[in-house]
């Protein structure tokens, strides 16, 4: 299967297949977000969804 790495960066983190980390983001102010995986295909796949913040 193919991979795409990317560095980690202070809004990313990118991991292999199977292992898992965690991302801590404190959002300023509330609303509604949308996030998504930006290897090619994957949006399709569905690796995306929807943050509902709320203040
Ligand atoms: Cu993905």
């Amino acid at each position: 299967m193919p991979t795409m790495k990317m560095g980690d960066e202070t809004n990313s983190v990118s991991i292999d297949a199977g292992q898992t980390s965690s991302l801590i983001w404190t959002f300023s102010r509330p609303g509604t977000l949308y996030y998504a995986c930006h290897v090619p295909g994957h949006y399709a796949a569905g690796m995306q969804g929807q943050l509902d913040v709320h203040g």
